[in-house]
């Protein structure tokens, strides 16, 4: 289980063995393995409930071998993000190469994986040769290029997005060499073939935004249940959900797949990433792993669901950042391959205990010593620092440290400072943040913060020594504050809690 998610209980005793020589080790970044594997993969989480767990990946990716072994243990279903698509099967006019594609299906059967087929017909990614045939000759070569492939793949793909993204925002369907040459029919066509090459593979319409209620949704609905209707091959919808955090969850998610599954097909969520604005932060970490959890309740709740692919499992090889500058940090691990917090939200989504934990007790702890000789004076100097004490990396990214004060009369404005902290004062972020409920010995907090990083097994971010004021320089009564206490050596500190995605993991809040 990921060591981020094994943090509730608190630890009884100091650290000593495990801080020896850890003080060297702060924020080294993870190289080797990466993810050690955990008691109930994803997959074996999802299968238990029926369903399956699956991450798309890239030929490139697989020749990073930590990459691969996670992608090889954790899932237990793969998609080509792009060496099924047309311009590398058919580059030139009836040359076929599925040399890429092979490698993938290649790595699905030594690692016991079911392969999603990503894409037959799709108006991106297309060779020019496509967008410049005469209309006349658009059917046969889409149908040659459908036989082919699909009849290639027959065996070693179980479903086929056939038909990828046929429509605009609005619902209409959008404009490509396959509707502008044959109207609507071409997508009928093209399951048509597409079963006629490999009867046995479930068959897909799939685009983005139609995971809620809505317009495109609306269409996706009227299209498929007239293809029902007509006796077209149509096994499935998927669903995209390339997700945003400042963009909100989709409309009735569940309500929706379950429209679609009333119908008597399948719905697959196919390619599920929740990106966000740069940087990443706590706040918006939480909210990623509150879509993440909803969108697997959402297919859990509907049985015709059968899996959800998330559009590759790390930050590493995300395609957000170039389609998307500014924005990134969208999967569930991060750029080291360690997971985030989502990974954990998602295993909980899953039925994994505690997050998937095996119930060893935490390994995130807070250490606190005091700076601040006076508990009466203007400023307030709390000494912090994080420890590891599990057996995996944790990625900092995601990790927040409270300590709790009262402000006292005056300024409810505040300045925070890192004095200084052996892993760099610029990596610490810090901020006070009034508590909508003021509890005794406690109406706001310091907020620690990391901006990026990873914390080894055993290792500690060494001290972060903090200090804040209030504005107008009036002084605190720090005797009772809630985290105050008397000690000047770091010792472990449960009134000062630890958080990861905004959910507190270790320590006891006021
Ligand atoms: O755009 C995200 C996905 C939306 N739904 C359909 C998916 O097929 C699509 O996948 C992405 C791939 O993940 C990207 O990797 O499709 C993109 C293209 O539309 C892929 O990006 C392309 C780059 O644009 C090319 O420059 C690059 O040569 O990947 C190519 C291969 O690495």
């Amino acid at each position: 289980m990921s060591s981020v998610t094994r943090c509730r209980h608190s630890r009884s005793g100091g650290l000593p063995a495990l801080l020896v020589g850890a003080m060297t080790l702060a924020l080294a970044l993870a190289g080797g393995p990466a993810t050690a594997a955990q008691p109930g993969t994803l997959h074996e989480l999802a299968t238990a409930k029926g369903r399956y767990f699956g991450s798309a990946t890239d030929n490139s990716e697989l020749a990073d071998a930590a990459y691969a072994a996670t992608l090889g243990s954790e899932f237990g279903q793969i998609t080509p993000g792009n060496s099924m698509k047309w311009d590398t099967t058919e580059p030139v006019q009836g040359q076929f190469d599925f040399a890429k594609g092979d490698v993938i299906t290649d790595f699905a059967a030594r690692h016991d994986q079911t392969v999603r087929g990503h894409t037959l017909v799709w108006h991106s990614q297309l060779p020019n040769w496509v967008s410049a045939l005469p209309a006349t000759q658009v059917e046969a070569a889409m149908t040659r290029h459908i036989t082919e492939e699909a009849s290639h793949y027959r065996g070693a793909v179980t479903a086929w997005d056939v038909v990828n993204e046929p429509f605009n925002e609005d619902g209409t369907f959008r404009s490509s060499p396959f509707y502008d040459a044959l109207g609507t029919g071409y997508i009928a066509t093209a399951l048509r073939a597409a079963h006629a090459a490999d009867p046995d593979a479930k068959l897909y319409l799939n685009d983005y935004n139609i995971e809620g209620l809505g317009a495109k949704s609306d269409a996706m609905y009227a299209l498929v249940r007239d293809l029902l209707d007509e006796g077209v091959p149509l096994d499935g919808v998927g669903m995209q959900a390339h997700l945003a955090v400042q963009y909100g969850f989709p409309y009735q998610m569940q309500a929706n797949m379950k429209r679609f599954a009333d119908l008597g097909l399948d719905v697959a969520v196919t390619e599920l990433d929740v990106r966000m604005q740069l940087p990443a932060d706590a706040a918006k970490a939480a909210t990623q792993s509150t879509y993440y959890r909803q969108v697997v309740e959402a297919c859990l709740a509907v049985e015709r669901c059968v899996g959800v692919t998330i559009w590759d499992y790390t930050d590493k090889y995300s395609w957000v950042p170039s389609t998307f500058p500014g924005q990134g940090a969208a999967n569930l691990y991060d750029e080291n391959l360690l997971p985030k917090a989502a990974y954990a939200a998602v295993r909980t989504a899953l039925g994994g205990e505690d997050g998937g934990g095996d119930g060893e007790p935490g390994t995130l702890t807070a250490q606190y010593r005091n700076n601040d000789r006076s508990v009466g004076d203007n400023q307030v100097k709390p000494g912090l620092q994080l420890v590891n004490s599990g057996t995996t990396p944790v990625s900092l990214s995601d990790v927040t440290l409270r300590y709790w004060f009262t402000s006292g009369n005056g300024a409810s404005t505040y300045h925070t400072w890192c004095d200084w902290s052996p892993i760099g004062c610029s990596t610490v972020t810090h901020r006070v943040v009034a508590m909508g409920t003021p509890k005794a010995g406690a109406d706001h907090y310091l907020e620690v913060g990391f901006g990026s990083g990873s914390l080894a097994p055993g290792a500690t971010t060494g001290e972060i020594q903090l200090r804040l004021n209030k504005t107008d320089w009036s002084a605190f009564d720090e005797s009772d504050d809630y985290s105050h206490g008397t000690g000047t050596s770091y010792a472990d500190a449960p009134k000062v809690a630890v958080y990861v995605g905004g959910e507190q993991v270790w320590g006891l809040a006021p």
